[in-house]
């Protein structure tokens, strides 16, 4: 090492300090497929270490080294050949059959680590795992002084469920472009590979469309409470999105539809039946509005903004709402439904939307988000047996915006208190009568922000409850467990701490 000019640590090095006491393969959240843990095996990160690209690989491989460089202070190469300095490598192709699409092996041994996957999204996958197996101080934003050792062993994972996701509403209270980044750089490391974006609301329309500009204009300058609001051009929106596929999360986008319209219907008169702008609201009543179901420029609205949305998109889905149309009546929801689909196909993209949906019989590529609190829902189940793949986020379990106890100064109750351990004793495959676990498409944890303004808001919601869904989005249904999940979650504590996120200290967990 000397002769390369790198700083030589004298000492026993990594025998030192071995890692196995404070974390192993076996600790990784969400828990993998099969993991062994040799604490004989632990690699020691140095300046020496090389981070090995195969074809395909590089995008990750430049993605860990951002992350590895400013805690370690190491400018690590990334190369497509170790000259056998000990190594990182990340191969993409010959990985074991079994990991399919999402899934990797991670070996790691005294002489280096090996990451293999088929596709790039394995590997970032794998990269979260191996980021949990260096000691928490990695995710620091300055240099620290210290040995880097990543707990020895081996791991064989993939996920349980395709699609696993976080909603953030942004209409009730806007996010910038840097929050919800920051939210996405939480959220990926629990591999959740899905960001659907609650774009538009009573309170507020936060995309811009350039055929609609009074949209954002007028209709994206409130929140709730009376707040200043804010909206996400299109360069913006689409700079979100390419950041999040840099972490491997597609964005759906969310248009709330036929109800929950009253920033479009105050920003545009002939979007009323009576051709009046209805005023701003910024209460946070549901349920009073509603698009005007038999006129055609409701259609034309559509169409427009559809059109500039899919554009937006790269992502096969757009998500349109539905939820809680009371005020548009039932036969007008199944023809406003029945209508706005076409269009979404039009423009290439297939359909998601809240439970509701279902009832207009959708097509079988559209997929109802359950968002309700009971167990049998009939026109849900009929869907899945129609075909329809079903998203779970059931109020009473997945929604972060509930608060933990009575007492927590931040959400609502109208679904009841979620604890971490609701929030975490569920499964999607067995939750919904007629429902099994073929037809669900996997589990998302929505978080409305009627109460949220900040970060810190988000992430006193979101931690710890956030990595409990990611793991039954992930994990096979026979590890999950609250006893030993308990104990794996009270070591997240300590990153989550280096990497500034203000979580929940909930009594059911024995934090550190
Ligand atoms: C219900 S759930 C809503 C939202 C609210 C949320 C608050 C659903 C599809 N609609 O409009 O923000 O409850 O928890």
């Amino acid at each position: 090492l000397a002769t390369l000019g790198l700083p030589v640590v004298a000492s026993a090095g990594p025998t030192a300090q071995t890692a196995s006491s404070e974390r192993a393969v076996t600790d990784i959240i969400p828990a993998p497929v099969e993991a062994k843990a040799d604490a004989k095996a632990d690699f020691w990160l140095s300046p020496a270490t090389v981070i090995k690209a195969g074809t395909g690989a590089k995008q990750v491989a430049d993605y860990l080294r951002g992350q590895l460089k400013p805690a370690t202070g190491y400018r690590l190469p990334v190369l497509s050949h170790s000259f056998g300095l000990p190594a990182i490598s990340l191969e993409l192709g010959h990985a074991d059959a079994r990991v399919g699409k999402e899934g990797y092996t991670l070996k790691v041994a005294k002489n280096g680590v090996t990451l293999k996957a088929n596709t790039a999204d394995g590997l970032f996958l794998g990269v979260q795992s191996l980021r949990q197996l260096l000691p928490s101080a990695i995710d620091a934003k300055t240099v620290q002084h210290r040995l880097w050792t990543v707990a020895g062993g081996s791991v064989l994972d993939y996920p349980r469920f395709g699609y696993r996701g976080a909603m953030l509403d942004v209409a009730r209270h806007f996010f910038n472009p840097d929050q919800v980044k920051t939210y996405i750089d939480q959220i990926a490391q629990y591999k959740i590979n899905t960001l659907h974006l609650h774009l538009s609301d009573d309170q507020g329309w936060r995309i811009e469309i350039k055929s609609w500009p009074r949209l954002t204009s007028f209709g994206g300058q409130t929140a709730v409470g009376g707040g200043k609001g804010g909206f996400y051009t299109q360069e913006q929106y689409t700079d979100l999105v390419k950041y999040a596929a840099s972490r491997h999360i597609t964005v759906i986008p969310e248009i709330d539809m036929p109800g929950h319209t009253n920033a479009a219907q105050s920003s545009y008169a002939e979007l009323n039946c009576d051709k009046k702008a209805v005023p701003v609201r910024t209460d946070t009543e549901v349920g009073y509005s509603s698009l005007c179901i038999n006129d055609p420029v409701t259609y034309r609205f559509v169409d427009d903004v559809f059109r500039e949305l899919a554009a937006l998109t790269p992502g096969k889905y757009i998500h349109i709402g539905g939820d809680e149309a009371h005020a548009t009546k039932p036969e007008d929801y199944l023809t406003f439904e029945n209508k706005v689909q076409p269009i979404a196909a039009k423009y290439g993209k297939y359909i998601s939307g809240w439970d509701e949906i279902a009832k207009a019989k959708p097509a079988a590529t559209a997929i109802p988000q359950f968002w309700d609190t009971v167990n049998d829902k009939p026109e849900v189940a009929a869907a899945a047996a129609r075909g329809n793949k079903i998203l779970f986020s059931p109020a009473n379990k997945a929604y972060l915006d509930m608060k933990y106890t009575d007492s927590s100064p931040l959400g609502q109750d109208w679904a009841g208190l979620v604890e971490v351990k609701d929030a975490y004793d569920w499964d999607p495959a067995t939750y919904l009568k007629g429902v099994t676990e073929s037809q669900v498409a996997g589990v998302e944890a929505p978080i409305w922000t009627e109460t949220l303004v900040t970060n810190d808001d988000l992430e006193y919601m979101a931690f710890p409850r956030l990595p409990g869904h990611a793991e039954i989005g992930w994990s096979p249904k026979a590890t999950h467990n609250w006893d030993t999940y308990r104990l794996r979650l009270a070591k997240q504590a300590p990153r989550w701490g280096v990497q500034g996120i203000d979580f929940y200290r909930s009594p059911q967990v024995d934090w550190k």
